[in-house]
């Protein structure tokens, strides 16, 4: 702040007006919110940037840097993190206002920058955040999507995609394009043997990586870390006649973000992509690298490339190829340097989320990439013999098999250390998922649990908690959310009930305006907030939802007795997952119902908010009191909206899946509401399920299930519900109906929990305070000291 102030004193505003007159050529007064907001975002930009060159300075002082590949960064809005880690948004507010400008306004015309599907994304914006207010170096390397994650509208309740495109408005005010820092990466072509006996790749497509940098700021500390984002655009040295086929094809490579988080679909376009931003943000690491050593061979002792899942694996044949074809290195020694440069980190185990490529395409995109990758896999089939892996494991573990290409086994291969990302996950994938891996790499697998940075998650997003915390136990906790334990020595219970409410009230009056829908702050807002995913059973609180309805309608003591309870839905469907749009259909056709029943829109009403986002959950969470985290135990990797959710004193509903079994051992099951079948009973069921036999015994589940297709919904189709029925009766993958009885128990639980006040506020302070574990912070201080082992600048 001292710098910033030093630097405008009281000319901020003289600064902010001259600078708007020169832009826009216009005085003040006929400008608009975007354009001021992109003056501002320039303005702090440029501040942030000083503190970027100290960085740079402090690297070449031998500095070990980490750089996070990863094909998503779900940012969300910039301004009001930056204005707090800046530690400027006092100043800049009051400068403001005396312009008459009102700060909180300007903050809301800024775009998400929506370059994520969820949580993989989401937890990569956290980790920049981590890493930088730790004061540590670390850049992010994605690609520049003109087009981010889609708008999501409701058009009679279905799904409807539209185009966002971010940069169209605020988020520029960010970046700054390095015309300089440029790429040329190969696609395509033949390898030949040229007249130094070398491998080369000839009559290959070039296409340019541009570089474009965003700020990535620490926490009152003066440390910038980067975000490197890569924007496809023509090579100049291609020949003109044909130009406008090849630069619409390269154009593509950059244009739109995919909105699947959970595919195989093997496009080639995705392939494209990936090697697109992994082998233009390693030849820039290179290139680096070699101008300030001189030669690349510890090249692992000044950085670390951490790989978001399997989406940059490329990166260890492009590692490999650059070593051996582009500077020399004999085999050997480049596997070494590779293999103890890389890092990966496993999002799933989900079958169909595992990436492979078929041979073919990636033989025809990248012919030296896949020589390379079948090298690496011969060399490591002779090992696993060598080392007598029976023949069974060695079919497992090959990176080459039935025709394509295992990016999963490449990763792992290629990697000094391979991570889970929560407690039960990683014990999935030792067990099971990677067991051969793990038996034959000892110690290469490892744990580190998920967080998020609660300095979006709590403190700028629940400013009547936060500041609360604050007067009762200092600031201490902003940047040690351990401190957070403090608060059980304080009267801050007595406050917590009034907060939410607050924070309730702020919700449904957004709600009102955005959704149309009247909720009443003093109903329970129960809230499952999460891409949309079979797995994930967002049906599974739909079908809750129905039976409370009938039996609302009908048990006239059931209706007295229970507590009115908001149920609220924020979630994206892949555009090609049929099942999971018909299961947004499904709650859309149920809010209509429920909200306009006289008789039951007392006492429950259901939403499912358009288009959620970072910045739609950054006003739903601080607001929530039941956490929805019910995956099928074993589905979920780790899940992060429960730790955001939990840190602002929501008391979680959930399996026993991820990291809510975290959560259920750091708060207690006093605190939280466990129900359903464990990763074991999960297993068990399997082998003998027959969901029918649940629908036959269970009346209210048979009404619910009966109510989908037999006209009950007169603004759906008959066709529209038909498949969810077939679903559920036919294999019921996620055993739906098999944990639904669990599942209505404590709901019931919860209802009768939250009448009692005391009770809820001393829950929701047990989650509060002891949600201090789940702060990247401490993810982050995991990898650097098992993983990255850094050094700190700050
Ligand atoms: C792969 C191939 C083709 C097209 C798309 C994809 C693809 C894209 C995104 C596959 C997966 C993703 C994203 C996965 C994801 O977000 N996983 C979540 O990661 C979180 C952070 O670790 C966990 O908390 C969640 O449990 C996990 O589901």
């Amino acid at each position: 702040m001292d710098k910033f102030m030093r630097r405008y004193k009281d000319d901020f505003k003289d600064e902010f007006i001259k600078r708007i007159e020169k832009t826009y050529s216009r005085s003040i007064e006929y400008t608009s919110d975007v354009e001021k907001y992109s003056v501002l975002g320039e303005m702090i930009r440029e501040e942030a940037m000083l503190d970027w060159k100290q960085v740079k300075r402090t690297v070449k002082e031998n500095k070990k840097q980490v750089y996070y590949f990863s094909m998503e960064f779900l940012l969300g809005r910039m301004m009001l993190n930056n204005l707090i880690n800046l530690n400027i948004y006092q100043p800049v507010k009051d400068a403001l206002s005396e312009l008459d400008i009102d700060l909180n306004e300007l903050l809301e015309v800024e775009n998400d920058a929506g370059l994520g599907n969820g949580g993989l994304g989401r937890l990569a914006a956290c980790f920049m955040d981590s890493i930088a207010s730790l004061g540590y170096v670390g850049h992010g390397n994605c690609i520049r999507y003109n087009y981010g994650f889609f708008k999501q509208k409701f058009e009679n309740g279905y799904q409807v995609e539209y185009p966002q495109p971010w940069l169209l408005n605020t988020s520029n005010a960010w970046e700054v394009r390095k015309p300089n820092d440029r790429v040329t990466v190969k696609f395509g072509g033949e390898v030949i043997t040229n007249e130094e006996g070398r491998p080369e790749l000839v009559n290959y497509t070039p296409v340019d990586a541009v570089a474009y940098d965003m700020p990535l700021i620490g926490y009152h500390n003066n440390v910038t870390n980067k975000l490197r984002l890569w924007s496809a655009e023509p090579n100049m040295e291609v020949s003109y006649d044909g130009f406008q086929k090849y630069e619409a094809e390269v154009r593509d490579i950059s244009n739109v973000l995919y909105p699947d988080d959970s595919t195989r679909e093997g496009k080639i376009l995705r392939l494209k992509q990936q090697y697109f931003f992994s082998a233009a943000g390693l030849a820039y690491i290179l290139r680096k690298e070699l101008s300030h050593y001189g030669n690349l061979d510890n090249l692992h002792k000044h950085v670390v490339i951490q790989i978001n899942d399997t989406h940059p694996s490329i990166l260890v044949a492009e590692l490999m190829r650059s070593l051996i074809d582009e500077y020399h290195y004999f085999w050997d020694q480049a596997w070494s340097i590779t293999t103890q440069t890389l890092a990966y980190t496993n999002h799933t185990i989900l079958a169909e989320a595992l990436e492979t490529w078929e041979e073919s395409i990636m033989s025809e995109l990248l012919p030296r990439n896949y020589q390379i990758i079948q090298e690496i896999n011969n060399k490591f089939i002779y090992e696993l013999q060598q080392s007598k892996v029976s023949e069974e494991d060695i079919e497992t573990m090959k990176i080459i098999k039935n025709g394509r290409v295992h990016m999963a086994h490449l990763a792992i291969v290629g990697s000094f250390s391979v991570n889970g990302v929560a407690a039960l996950h990683t014990e999935i994938l030792k067990a099971d998922t990677l067991l051969p891996f793990h038996n034959y790499f000892k110690g290469k697998l490892n744990n580190k649990t998920n967080g998020v940075t609660h300095r979006r998650w709590l403190l700028n997003c629940n400013e009547p908690l936060s500041n609360k915390i604050t007067e009762k136990i200092g600031d201490g906790w902003i940047k040690d959310l351990d401190k957070l334990e403090l608060l059980k020595d304080t009267d801050i219970e007595n406050d917590l009930n009034k907060i939410k409410k607050q924070n309730k009230r702020a919700l449904a009056a957004h709600i009102l305006e955005k959704e149309g829908i009247k909720i009443s702050p003093d109903s329970i807002f129960d809230i499952q907030i999460k891409r949309l995913h079979a797995y994930k059973r967002q049906l599974m609180n739909a079908f809750h939802i129905m039976y409370l309805y009938n039996r609302l309608s009908t048990d006239h003591e059931f209706y007295t007795n229970f507590y009115p309870q908001t149920f609220i839905f924020g979630a994206k469907a892949a555009p090609s997952y049929v099942f999971a749009k018909k299961v947004i259909k499904y709650v859309n056709s149920i809010a209509n119902i429920v909200n306009n029943d006289p008789l039951i829109s007392k006492k429950m009403k259901v939403v499912f908010v358009e288009n959620y986002n970072v910045t739609y959950a950054e006003k739903l969470i601080p607001a929530c009191d039941v956490s929805e985290q019910i995956s099928l135990a074993g589905k979920e990797a780790s899940g992060t909206g429960n730790m955001k959710l939990q840190m602002n004193g929501a008391i979680t509903i959930g399996t026993m899946d991820g990291a809510n079994v975290e959560i259920h051992d750091l708060v207690g099951s006093e605190n939280i509401e466990i129900f359903g079948m464990t990763v074991d009973e999960v297993a068990e069921a399997r082998k003998s399920y027959n969901p029918k036999e649940y629908y036959e015994s269970n009346p209210y589940l048979k009404e619910v299930i009966d109510q989908l297709t037999n006209g009950f919904f007169k603004d759906a189709t008959k066709d529209d519900f038909l498949p969810i029925v077939e679903d559920v009766l036919g294999h019921d993958e996620y055993f739906v109906l098999k944990d639904f009885e669990s599942y209505r128990i404590a709901q019931e639980n919860i209802n009768n929990k939250f009448k009692d006040r005391q009770l809820w506020a001393k829950m929701a302070l047990g989650n509060i305070a002891n949600s201090g574990f789940f702060s990247t912070d401490r993810t982050i201080q995991n990898y650097i000291d098992d993983i990255w082992k850094l050094d700190k600048i700050a």
